[in-house]
């Protein structure tokens, strides 16, 4: 018997991706595409790259707000290279997502070669001084020397200073200032206690990530995607740590509770309110928010769809619970299978580590 010569076959990763995408649209022609990119090379059709992209979120494992994923709209902007064109582009993402405080999941997808280095579009600054005490944000301290070494001269200095964006494309890095009216936020207080407005607090309306690529059948394309925040990663984690904004203390100053002992569980309550304040701030300022009771109900749903459709889902546990009363959401009595489904998205490596 003699072999035959075997046809050139694409990639397994480009040829996977291709295999499910025809299963799972019904589309016809997996044959004829895959000679074609045995040929030529995988280049995703602007079909294939949507279909990647809500693919790529449904198979988020830390992520709670999937319901969704089939209304993620994916903008396909792979022939926008120039820093500048990159940058006005950013500009539309943020103001068609924000949608007037509706809201709606988007994906801006770029060329492989550019990247936005900020690992969100709206960050705060970190500015650590001599003495060692940060103002802003000190998850962020890294990123503001990074963007100082750029060449940023520094904001006014307050907590809530916007960071510029770097925008790579090939070598050339380049910096562009947010204008104001691009940031929407919102000023947080409370219904009942007034102290709680006093401390001066806000936050970002969108929470829109910008250091993971989109990975389509090992093609991998910078991009910037976002939903709409759980009240809890505002409230429990990015103004409650204490390696964050650290603000349990003075909210419960403002609430008037005894913080001497550990017992009376002040922490604990001081937490609830600032995420009571951070619900109704958002619900008053008319942007979309949802809280951890109503996410995970929501993450339920998901996974009976998912199930019905006779695909399994995966999770990461540990994330999928909400870091304030876990107990009381379903998630936390269920388990997960957490290893990674193609496509998904991938971090990238902050320039500065
Ligand atoms: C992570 C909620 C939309 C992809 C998360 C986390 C939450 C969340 C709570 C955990 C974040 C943390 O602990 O820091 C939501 C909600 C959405 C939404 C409420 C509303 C629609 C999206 C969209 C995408 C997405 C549109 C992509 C197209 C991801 C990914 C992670 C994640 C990749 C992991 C991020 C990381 O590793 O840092 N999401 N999400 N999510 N979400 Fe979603
Ligand atoms: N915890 C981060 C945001 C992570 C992603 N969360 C979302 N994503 N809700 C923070 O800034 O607090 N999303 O695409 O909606």
């Amino acid at each position: 018997m003699t072999a035959a010569l075997p046809l050139p076959t694409p990639d397994t990763a480009a040829a996977d991706f291709l295999a499910q995408f025809h299963a799972e649209t019904g589309r016809p022609g997996l044959g004829a595409r895959l000679a074609h990119v045995a040929a030529h090379g995988f280049t995703p059709t602007p079909e294939e790259l949507a279909f990647a992209a809500r693919v790529a979120w449904r198979n988020s494992t830390r992520c709670v707000g999937r319901l969704p994923w089939r209304a993620l709209e994916v903008r396909d902007l792979r022939h926008v290279t120039e820093p500048a064109e990159v940058f006005a582009r950013l500009l539309e993402h943020l103001r068609d997502a924000f949608g007037g405080g509706a809201i709606r999941p988007l994906i801006s997808v770029f060329a492989p070669d550019v990247r936005v280095l900020n690992p969100q579009l709206i960050r705060y600054a970190g500015y650590r001084s001599a003495d060692g005490t940060v103002t802003g944000d000190p998850a962020n301290v890294a990123l503001t020397d990074y963007l100082r070494s750029l060449g940023w001269g520094g904001g006014p200095g307050t907590a809530f200073d916007v960071l510029p964006l770097a925008i790579q494309s090939g070598r050339r890095v380049e910096l562009f200032t947010l204008p104001t009216d691009a940031v929407q936020e919102v000023p947080i207080s409370h219904p009942e206690c007034p102290g709680i407005g006093d401390l001066g607090v806000k936050w970002h309306a969108l929470p829109v990530i910008s250091d993971m690529a989109l990975n389509v059948g090992g093609v991998r394309l910078a991009c910037a995607f976002n939903g709409w925040y759980v009240q809890t990663e505002i409230a429990a984690r990015n103004l409650a740590d204490d390696d964050r904004y650290d603000l349990l203390p003075r909210v419960a100053a403002a609430l008037g509770l005894d913080t001497r002992r550990e017992r009376t569980l002040w922490r604990d309550r001081a937490l609830v309110e600032l995420n009571v304040a951070v619900l109704e701030s958002f619900a008053a300022a008319g942007v979309k928010i949802v809280d951890h009771h109503t996410v995970s109900r929501q993450f339920t749903r998901f996974e009976t769809h998912e199930t019905r459709a006779g695909r399994e889902v995966r999770g990461r546990w540990s994330w999928l619970i909400p870091p304030v009363s876990p107990a009381t959401t379903p998630v936390w009595h269920r388990g997960y299978d957490d290893r990674e489904l193609a496509p998904n998205f991938e971090r990238l490596p902050a320039p500065w580590d």
